[in-house]
Formats: structure tokens, C-alpha cells, sequence
């Protein structure tokens, strides 16, 4: 099991807008190691590191069908991104349970640095473009369901509060308190 939590919506501490990572050292490799052992065991294809309450621009992927393809970035940016758009029904380990359909651009130039620090970009497309572009919103402070109408975010939110007061109530039940 994963040593680190995944916060879930609608927590404001996913709204924070992260910092810039300064320093690549062991703690930071430590973090991306960590933050992968998350992902894989939720399981996920991407997490973003304010998903585990740490408010710095790292990110790790991981979109291959055997997951043994860790994709690492650190203060990654979007370039450019095509006129054209994708639909993709999104899902986010913050929002369990929930896909809707998001669309964002389908190409996307990203520039970032890897655990050593060192700069590169790459060009996305197709799933790891709706990925990167997903994880780089969680840095900033968004969610996917910023996309969808005030409604829909509004009876996501209901829906997550439930099950929150629900697991509460199993918790307390088993540990013997009442309410
Ligand atoms: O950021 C996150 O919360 C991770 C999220 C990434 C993502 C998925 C789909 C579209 C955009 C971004 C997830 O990994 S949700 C879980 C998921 O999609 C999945 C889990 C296991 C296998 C395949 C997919
Ligand atoms: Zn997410």
C-alpha cells in the first residue's frame, strides 16, 4: 500500500496553485517515487503532486497498457496547443467514480525538466495530450469537473459529500462511537 493519500473533491487544498520546484534533490526524488507507488496502486495513469497535498509542480504519468512506462515532470508548461479539440471521458482519483466527457486541444507542445533538473520537450497527442493537460490543471488549481456545467459540478459534489459522510458513519461504526 501507498504511504501517501489522494485528497478528494471537493477539498479546497486541491485548489491551490502550486509552486515551482527549486531544489532536485533525494526529498524530491522521494516524493516522484512515492507519488508513482500512489498511482499505481489507486490504480491511475497520471497523479498530480497537490492530489497528495504536496504543492509543488510535479507530476508523474503513466499510460502504457503493461504500466512500466513512468513519465516524470517537473514545472512543466504548455507551449502550444492546436486550434483542433478532443473529446475524452475524464476520470480523476480526487473525484472516484466519476467519467464526463471533456474536450481540450488534441495536440499540445510541453516543455518541462526531469527528476536531474535537465529541460526537454515533447510533443502529445491522443491519450498521454489529455493526461499531461489534466495533471497540469491539478497544479494549478483546477479540476475537471471546472469544465462541466454549474449542475453537473454541483450534484458531483453532492455525491462525493455523501459517501463522505457515509464512510465517516462506517468508521465511527466499527470503532464502536456513535454518530
Ligand atoms: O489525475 C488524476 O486524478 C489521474 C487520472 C488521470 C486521467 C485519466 C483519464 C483522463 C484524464 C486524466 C486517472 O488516472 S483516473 C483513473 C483512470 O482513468 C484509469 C485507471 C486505471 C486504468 C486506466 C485508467
Ligand atoms: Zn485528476
Amino acid at each position: 500500500m501507498s504511504s501517501l493519500s489522494i485528497l478528494r473533491y471537493p477539498d479546497p487544498r486541491l485548489n491551490q496553485v502550486s509552486r515551482p520546484v527549486a531544489v532536485f534533490d533525494e526529498r524530491l526524488k522521494t516524493l516522484v517515487n512515492d507519488m508513482a507507488a500512489a498511482m499505481y496502486d489507486a490504480p491511475g495513469i497520471g497523479l498530480a503532486a497537490p492530489q497528495v497535498d504536496v504543492h509543488e509542480q510535479s507530476i508523474v504519468l503513466d499510460i502504457s497498457e503493461a504500466r512500466n512506462s513512468l513519465q516524470v515532470f517537473i514545472n512543466p508548461e504548455i507551449i502550444t496547443a492546436s486550434a483542433e479539440k478532443a473529446p475524452y471521458d475524464e476520470g480523476c482519483l480526487s473525484v472516484p467514480g466519476i467519467y464526463e466527457t471533456v474536450e481540450r486541444p488534441a495536440r499540445v507542445k510541453v516543455r518541462a525538466q526531469d527528476i536531474n533538473g535537465r529541460h526537454f520537450e515533447i510533443n502529445a497527442e491522443g491519450l498521454l495530450a489529455v493526461c499531461i493537460q489534466h495533471e497540469i490543471d491539478h497544479l494549478k488549481g483546477f479540476m475537471f469537473v471546472d469544465y462541466l456545467s454549474p449542475l453537473k459540478r454541483s450534484r458531483i459534489k453532492n455525491r462525493m459529500l455523501k459517501e463522505e459522510r457515509e464512510q465517516k458513519r462506517g468508521k465511527n461504526k466499527t470503532s464502536g462511537k456513535k454518530r
